[in-house]
This record gives C-alpha cells, structure tokens and sequence, in this order.
C-alpha cells in the first residue's frame, strides 16, 4: 500500500524530482554523505543565516511537516476503505508548524482545519510522540477513543495541548478567539484563575476565503475596535492564504489588501513554503502580541496541493499550470531545500525520511483501523447536557449562605471581589424594598448573583452606562465597575463571542442580547459554538453562559416586527440548551439563580427569555391592584425557593380546566380565568416557566387532574411552542382533550395592528368556552 500510495501522488512525486535536482544543485546527488542530524554544534545552528531556526528544530518541524503530508494519504486510504470518513488535507499548508514552533504549549490555539503540522508540532512540544498522528488517525475513523470529540467529529482538539477544537462552520471560531483574548487580561486583573497563564498568546487561524465571512469581518473588526481603545487584546489571527476557497478564486492581492490596514491590529507577512520565513515571522509576530498585549496578523501564502477535499477534483476549475506552480511552492520541498542547503540531511536521506514517516503514519491508521465507533444515541448524547439538579441546589444554597452573612454584616466576603449586599444596595436592601416589578427584580437578582460570584461579568449594547433600554441592568455598573459590567459594541456576534470566549476562560459571562430579533444575526454563535463545545470535546472543554434575551410582543407604543418578537423555534431545537422564560417576579430571581447554578455546575449554556411587556407590568386583574408586584425573596428563603430546571408552577386548582401557558400568556390567562371563575368555571394555569426542556412531567399531571387542556401560546403557531407542548401530552399518553391558541404566521405589524395577529386575552376566554362547551 505504501508505493502504491506514493506513486499515485503528484505532489510525491514532484517532491522527489525536486530534492533530486537540489541535491544536485547543492553538489551532491540524493546519496551524497552528510554530517547527519542533530549531530551536535550543526543542530544548534540557524538552518540558514541570520534566521532564528536552528537546523535542530528545523528537522523536527520537518518530521512534523511529512507525518502531516503523510496523514493526507492515510485518510484517502481510509476513505477509499470505507473506513475514514474525512479528507479535508492540510497538503501545502505545512508551514503552519513554524507557527506553532513560535508559540508556547501554554497559548490557547483555535485552528484551521488545514492544520495537522501545527497538531503534530505542538504535539510533539509536549513529548507526546507518535501519540499526536494516532489522534488525528482516529479522528478521520470516527474513533470513539478519539481524544477530544470522541468520534463525534474530526477535528484538531487536545486538551493538553490547549487546541481547542472547532467546527466546520468557516470563521466561527473567530468571535471567540477574539472573547478569549480579551477575557484572559480582564480574568487576571479580576483575579479570576484560568487556564491559561496571563501572558498567553491567542492564536486563531482562518483561510483566506474566510476572510470575506462577515463573521470574520465582524471579529478583525472588534478586535482593532478593542485595540483602538487601548484594551489589553492578546490575539495572533493567522490568515492561510491558498488563494482558493473550494474552487473560487480569491483576487490575487486581496487578502493583503484587506488585512495589511485594520486599525490596530499590525500585519506581518511570511511565505509559508518557507519554514524559516514562517518561524521567523510567526516569532515576531507573537513577540509583538505577547509584549504588547495588542492583536496581530500574520498573513502566510501558501499552497493548497490537491483537491479541496477528496473528492474534489481541481483539474474541473484549475489550469494545469496552475497546479504545476502550486506544487512548485510546496512547503516540503521549501523544508528539504532548507535542510540539504544546510548540511543537515542529503537528498536521499530527505527522501529516506518522508518514506519511513509515511510507512509509520500507514502502519498506524492500518493499527487503528475500525477502531470502535459510538454505537447508541445515549453515547453520542452524553456530552450534551449532563444535568446534576442536586448540585445545582446545594450550589443555590450555598450562595445563599454567603449572601446572607455579607447581608448581616457578621461575617465579611469570604474571597476578594465579593461584595457586601449593604454596600451593592446602598444600605436598602432589595427584600425591604416593598412589592418590585419584573425588571426590578431581575436588576436585584443580577446584583445579588454579581456580589457574590466574582467571576460574573454583564456586557451588552448599552447594559452598563444606560442600565439597559429598559434599565434592568441600571446601578450594576456604578455598583461593580467597568471590568464586570461593560458595554459593548453593536454586533451581536461579536457580544456572543466575547461571551464564549470568556467561559472558556474560567469567567461567568452574562450577555445581553437587546431584542429578540437581533438574537437571529448572530444565533449561530450560540447554535454552532455555544452549544457544541462540550459535545466535540466530551466536556473537556465548557462554555457556561447565560445568554439574557429581552423579547417577546405585546409592547405598548414601542412596537413593530423588530421589538416585539415572538420568534424562538430557532433556540428551543438546539440540543442541551435551557431557556427560562421569567413571567412574574415573583419567579424571576429564583430562575435566575437556578440558571446560573447550572451553568456554574455543569457547564450549561442558557438562556433568560425576558418578556418586555411583563418587565414594569403593576397589576393583574384591575388597574392598581398591584398584583403583578411581589416583594423580593431574603437569601433565608433561597433555598427553599429553588425552582429546579423544568418544574412548572401552578396557579389554582380548578377542576374544570387546565391552561398551559407562559410569558405575557401567564398574565393574560389568569385574567381570564378569573373571568372564567366568575362563570362557576375552575381553572388551574400551569406556567411552564421553562421553555427548553419542557416541564413534561408536571405538564401531564395537570393535564389529567381535568382532562381539558388549552395551550395559550404567544409565539407562532407554526414552530409555536404549543406544538411543543401537545406533541410532550401526546408522547405520554395524555388521552384527554387538547385546544391551543397561538399567535398568527405573521410577522408583528406596527402600532394596533400588532393585535390582529397577536394571540389575544379575548381568544383565550373563547377558547376555554368551546372547549367546557
Ligand atoms: C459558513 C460556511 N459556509 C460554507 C462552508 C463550506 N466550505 C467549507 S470550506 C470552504 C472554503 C473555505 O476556503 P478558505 O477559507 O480559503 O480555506 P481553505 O479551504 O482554502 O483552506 C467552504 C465554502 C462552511 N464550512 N462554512
């Protein structure tokens, strides 16, 4: 297999021809004799003069340079066995090892899916052997043992070699390179533990095509905005310019063209044929990033040698001296002319060498073949929401245990950063404060949590300064300074990347995001980041967050499509999140403190859906009689007010009929079962609370109490999350009746007319009578 593999192979192929003529070149034929490597005084000297790589390091990289072109083959093999199942190579871009010989095993790496010699190199830095080609073998087979995604993907992943692994959605790692590389500065000064040592380098690496990706575009550019304002930034982006993505071409120029002047984020440029240039460059570049605390580029040119994947065939959109020059440039043979130049290894030692690393990398993914896949549902899923509602209690109980001594003032904060709840709330505590509203509520609950846990930061569009377009986030800024309470620039991708990018460096991020619909700009960050992490690292890797949404309609006087969205099919598919929809104060805090127990606890990343319209809502039935007012919980009541993840709350105990609903539905349906009450009609209304999981269990037990249920439903009827609901009754054999009312297929429409879409008080009622009818 291993002659057949080399002679179907160009780039084989024209490598040999290519150190055949340098060895002739340089005075020698393939065999002419060498020193040898590593022989002493020649390995600690530069591979070429005035460059900082000694020819010692050079051949190691090299090594790593051919296993990487190796593991290309390897994985056509597999494929062509029917026992791998991924050929995205990294043939051309080689040069990537300089990078990682550049950086420290200790700087956080999110790369590029060309990025196998990077892999090794940083493998190898760690004295992990061979251990780093049998990862990646047993990632193309899907391997359960897999180290970081465990056959759930391949990808470039290692918890020891702090690579944090990255899906294959082009450029939406970038947003969180960019969080984490302001998040390890900002932790260090909160005093805050990472992972990571203070002084690391982000590094975060892209192709040149995905430059273009607004994503992409959106992080260069809140990376220079942080730098711009003097913002510690730590971030090495690393552009790997092809010149092809897929099979379009990027404009010849273009990438330097784009990147050579982001406002403060300096460029540097190497020829990624050319191991020397690469490490050289890259050395600078993150001596820059590392000294400065300020972000870098470094733009490398390199080669894409084959296909895109595969199955792709290049000669369908490329010229045949197209490819001919790419193979000229390619990166082994910019290694091997530096080695033989050097003395290092002559030409048949170059190719004795790239024999014997592709035998071994074959022998290995011949070992390794069908290895043991994930075989059942419940191991593929066991990463995606690992739920301890135990844990999640105590963690409660025990921050209300410290709340309540800084309340007393008996015993001071335990840890620094903590804050005694007399000085967070100037000396008015939030429990004598009187009956509060929702967004009271939530801005004292967000107060409490932030004395307490050091690690929590507040960011946003206008969350700090303003307090919030509706001021639940007012006083927290005053109350906790910029470093944890911050506005942020207006993009929404960018507010979700720092989020990701600051869990994963040990802190508590809760974003902001201002309206429901500009959630949907950026879901894919929490989509395709978020929610990934942990399922393609086995947990390894966590982004706990609670994501606070302001949404939902019924807003008076301030409305339209835009401000009042009821639109959340695009959260509650995705799997392991938890969306907790606060309806009443008296609610809110207890929620609150259970969804980031939970993210603390297990990593969870969640999600507070606020309801706009409930946030200073006063009363329930009549005008003045307070009754959407509740009086904020003392800590000696948390615990026994923990509202664990999926319980829903009942309201009444009628015997006639059960409505299900939540949000501004909560409000809506207990007035009209009180209209209902009126009529000798008994409702109970079970809140759901919870919109992700469900509250399935208490939802079929009010159910069958009556055996009539209506579902009052303010989001769309289609994708609404009623459908959720009666397909959760029908699942567990529910056999009584079910009605639902929702809000129309429509988008909101400005002013009055929002009611003519909107699911009504007055269609609840109708409903309830047609089904007791
Ligand atoms: C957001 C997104 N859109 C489309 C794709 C499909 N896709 C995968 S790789 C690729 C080309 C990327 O080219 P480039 O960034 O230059 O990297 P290269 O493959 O050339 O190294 C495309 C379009 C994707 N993975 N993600």
């Amino acid at each position: 297999m291993t002659s057949l593999e080399q002679d179907a192979d160009p780039a084989d192929r024209h490598l040999a021809d290519a150190v055949r003529a340098l060895a002739a070149e340089t005075g020698g034929g393939p065999d002419h004799p060498s020193q040898g490597p590593g022989t002493g005084r020649l390995a600690a000297r530069p591979v070429r003069a005035g460059s900082a790589l000694t020819a010692g390091r050079c051949l190691e990289l090299f090594d790593a340079q051919l296993a990487s072109r190796a593991l290309d083959a390897a994985a056509r093999w597999l494929r062509g066995r029917g026992t791998g199942y991924y050929t995205i190579g990294s043939a051309g871009h080689e040069g990537n090892a300089g990078l990682a010989a550049a950086l420290r095993l200790t700087d956080p790496a999110l790369l590029h899916y060309r990025s196998a010699a990077f892999y090794l190199a940083r493998s190898d830095q760690a004295g992990r052997g061979e251990e780093g080609i049998r990862d990646v073998l047993l990632g193309l087979a899907a391997a359960a043992a897999e180290p970081i995604a465990g056959g759930r993907h391949k990808v470039f992943g290692h918890r020891q070699l702090n690579v944090i692994p990255q899906t294959s959605t082009i450029a939406s790692h970038l947003p969180r390179a960019v969080g984490l590389a302001l998040a390890l500065p900002r932790a260090a000064r909160l005093g805050i533990a990472t992972a990571w040592p203070a002084d690391s380098v982000v590094v975060c690496s892209l192709g040149d095509a995905s430059v273009n990706h607004s994503t992409a575009a959106g992080a260069f550019n809140t990376a220079g905005y942080c730098a711009y304002q003097g913002l510690p930034l730590p971030l090495l982006l690393v552009c790997e310019d092809n010149g092809l993505g897929i099979s379009v071409r990027t404009p010849p120029g273009w990438v330097a063209a784009s990147l050579a002047r982001l406002p403060g984020i300096r460029y540097y440029h190497a020829d990624g044929s050319d191991l020397a240039e690469v490490y050289d460059t890259a050395s600078a570049a993150a001596a820059y990033v590392r000294g400065r605390r300020a972000p870098a580029v470094l733009h490398l040119r390199t080669v894409r040698l084959g296909g895109h994947a595969g199955s792709d065939v290049e000669a369908g959109y490329r010229s045949r001296a197209e490819i001919a020059a790419d193979l000229d440039r390619d990166p082994l043979i910019g290694t091997a002319r530096l080695l033989i130049t050097a003395g290092v290894l002559t030409g048949q030692q170059v190719l004795a060498r790239q024999a014997r690393s592709r035998e071994q990398v074959l022998a290995l993914a011949a070992r390794i073949e069908g290895s043991p896949q994930l075989t059942s549902a419940a191991q593929v899923m066991a990463p995606l929401a690992p739920r301890h509602p135990a844990a999640v209690a105590t963690a409660v109980a025990d921050l209300a245990a410290l709340s309540l001594a800084s309340t007393s003032g008996q015993a001071g904060p335990a840890t620094p950063g903590r804050r005694s709840r007399q000085q967070v709330f100037g000396g008015r505590l939030p429990e004598d404060e009187g009956p509060l509203t929702l967004a009271q509520t939530i801005n004292r609950a967000l107060a409490d949590e932030l004395a307490v846990q050091p690690e929590m930061l507040i960011f946003g569009e206008d969350v700090a300064r303003k307090g919030g377009v509706y001021g639940v986030t007012r006083g927290l800024l005053a109350a906790f300074g910029a470093g944890r309470v911050f506005d942020t620039l207006l993009d929404e991708q960018s507010i979700l990347g720092l989020a990701l990018g600051a869990s994963l460096a040990g802190l508590l991020p809760v974003p902001e995001i201002q309206y429901l619909a500009y959630l949907h700009n950026a879901a894919d960050q929490v989509r395709g980041e978020a929610a990934t992490l942990a399922f393609f690292s086995r947990g390894q890797y966590l982004n706990p967050l609670l994501l606070r949404i302001a949404g939902l309609a019924y807003q008076q006087g301030f409305g339209g499509h835009f401000h009042n969205d009821n639109a959340i099919a695009a959260l509650r598919d995705i799997p392991g999140l938890v969306i907790a929809c606060p309806a009443r104060p008296d609610d809110a805090a207890a929620l609150l403190r259970t969804v980031l127990a939970s993210a603390r606890q297990d990593g969870t990343v969640c999600v507070f859906l606020e309801p706009i319209a409930l946030y200073h809502e006063r009363d329930l039935h009549e005008p003045g009689d307070g009754g959407w007012l509740a009086r904020y919980d003392p800590p000696s009541r948390w615990a026994a007010a923990h509202i664990p993840i999926g319980r829903a709350r009942v309201h009444g105990d009628g015997a006639d009929l059960t409505i299900v609903t939540f949000g501004n539905g909560l409000r809506m349906s207990l007035r009209a079962a009180g209209a209902l009450a009126r009529d000798g009609i008994g409702c109970r209304v079970v809140d759901t609370r919870w919109l992700a999981p469900l509250p399935v269990e208490d939802l079929l037990r009010e159910a069958s109490v009556t055996g009539r249920v209506l579902i009052a439903d303010e989001t769309r009827r289609t994708g609404g999350v009623s459908e959720g609901i009666v397909t959760a009754l029908a699942d567990s054999g529910f056999a009584g009746q079910v009605a639902r009312v929702a809000s129309e297929d429509s988008f909101i429409p400005l002013g009055a007319a929002a009611g003519t879409v909107l699911l009504a008080e007055t269609t609840i009622l109708a409903a309830a009578r047609d089904l007791l009818r």
